[in-house]
């Protein structure tokens, strides 16, 4: 049976990326270093011994990566700007080529009628900063707060949507429990300092964004994975909501309740996240808007992670393929939560692509993958839940963090050793979605 979901008009079709993962031009132009510079460059870290000091070289080639975005029809574009560009030692002085840098990425998309939708924080920390202990000391949110304030009034008139920060579970469990991504730290106290920082920067990036620019749309994106108990089997839903509490509800209940879930400090300790007066009003003030980002479930019971369901079909990061799981989700927040509109900010996924010799990428995969998903978000939204969004992750293939250029998440591929691009199926697939404003199933 063939079933067209049309989405709403002026529905917001987009892709996004993360300047670590596609910018290269490491030393260039007065760029500090940053903690996945120095990551990257540690032995060990990077299972394919690769780093981003050349990446896609998307800081040379931008203006061809938005033509081929303006190709694929994108009307809007999520990228984030890296931290140590603009203040190389994370305060201080301001890099006028850094902001330059970006105002020509400002301008080449608004030539080609495309919104550029603003990362303030996608991981790469000055290194200034983490010598000083990173997040986990609270100056750095100050400092994040005055790096928002600059960037918003140079690019408030042409820029109105800004996410503060990219995944901070992310950004506190792989970077500080982990420590399989930058600063690769493992302890688990520090993770709740880095975590609970991370949302009070949140706050006064928010503050301080609206001070500059009164009309701006701040918002901050989620990893939310939902986590399903494998049978329903009392154990193992407990096991399923104590990991809920510590991974989902550790960041949505402070943003959208001010207060953490109280079966974090149950499982964490009371002591451990340093909260001062007034840091959950600041943390939970009202944003235009919540960015999720989407890939997969997790499926957990008293016994531990199950890492593969039977009948399952797994990508090449091994994350579950769970379309349902979205709705799902959707459907909960919407209930749990007092929510502001949501965007999903990243969904795709990497698949083991070929290039042919005649320069195309068959990625029927991908375009099953994108195609369920979406129609899980628009059942959502039928249902009640208000998306105003979609951003593909990724426009091109890119630098994945400890898996270097080993796995595959672009709609375009991208040939590392000549830095060609080919549009990938998937990518001419969504291209007629975006012009017909529908899937197809
Ligand atoms: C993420 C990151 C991306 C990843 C993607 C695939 O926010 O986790 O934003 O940088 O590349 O998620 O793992």
């Amino acid at each position: 049976m063939t079933e067209n979901l049309v989405f709403p008009r002026g529905f917001v079709w987009g892709a996004a990326t993360s300047s670590y993962q596609i910018e290269g031009a490491a030393k260039v132009d007065g760029k500090g270093q940053s903690i996945w510079d120095t990551f990257s460059h540690a032995p060990g870290k990077i299972l394919t011994g690769e780093n981003g000091d050349i990446a896609c070289d998307h800081y040379n080639l931008y203006e061809a990566d938005f033509q081929l975005a303006k190709q694929l029809n994108c009307k809007a574009y999520r990228f984030s700007v890296s931290w140590p560009r603009i203040y190389p030692i994370g305060h201080g002085k301001i890099n006028l080529a850094g902001l330059d840098y970006y105002d020509r990425l400002v301008e080449s998309l608004l030539e080609k009628g495309i919104d550029p939708y603003i990362t303030l924080y996608h991981w790469d920390l000055p290194q200034s900063l983490q010598d000083k202990g990173g997040w986990v000391n609270r100056d750095t949110a100050g400092y994040f707060a005055d790096y928002a304030a600059a960037l918003s009034r140079r690019f408030g008139d042409r820029v109105k949507n800004w996410i503060t920060i990219n995944e901070p579970w992310v950004v506190a469990s792989i970077g500080n429990v982990t420590g399989e991504h930058a600063p690769g730290v493992r302890d688990i106290k520090t993770a709740l300092h880095v975590g609970h920082h991370l949302l009070v920067g949140h706050g006064l990036a928010t503050q301080a964004i609206r001070a500059t620019n009164s009309s701006a749309n701040v918002g901050i994106s989620l990893s939310v994975n939902p986590v399903e108990a494998a049978t329903d089997s009392p154990a193992d839903i407990k096991a399923a909501d104590d990991e809920w509490n510590k991974s989902g509800r550790w960041f949505l209940d402070p943003l959208f309740g001010a207060a953490y879930p109280p079966k974090v400090y149950d499982l964490f300790g009371h002591d451990l996240i340093p909260v001062l007066p007034n840091d959950l009003a600041l943390i939970s003030q009202s944003i235009d808007f919540l960015g999720l980002n989407y890939y997969t479930r997790t499926v957990l019971g008293s016994k531990g992670f199950v890492n593969k369901v039977p009948g399952s079909e797994y990508t090449d990061m091994g994350w579950e393929v769970q379309s349902p799981a979205l709705y799902r989700l959707l459907m909960k927040l919407n209930k749990d939560y007092n929510l502001p509109p949501i965007f999903i900010t990243e969904n795709g996924c990497a698949v083991t692509d070929q290039l042919t010799l005649e320069g195309q990428v068959h990625d029927a995969r991908r375009i099953k993958y994108m195609q369920d998903h979406l129609i899980s978000i628009r059942r959502a939204m039928l249902d009640g839940v208000h998306v105003r969004g979609y951003f593909a992750w990724s426009l091109i293939d890119n630098f994945e963090w400890q898996h270097g250029f080993s796995k595959r998440f672009g709609l375009i591929y991208v040939d590392f050793e000549t830095q060609k691009r080919y549009i990938k199926d998937s990518g001419y697939w969504y291209a007629k979605v975006i012009q017909h404003n529908e899937v197809h199933k």
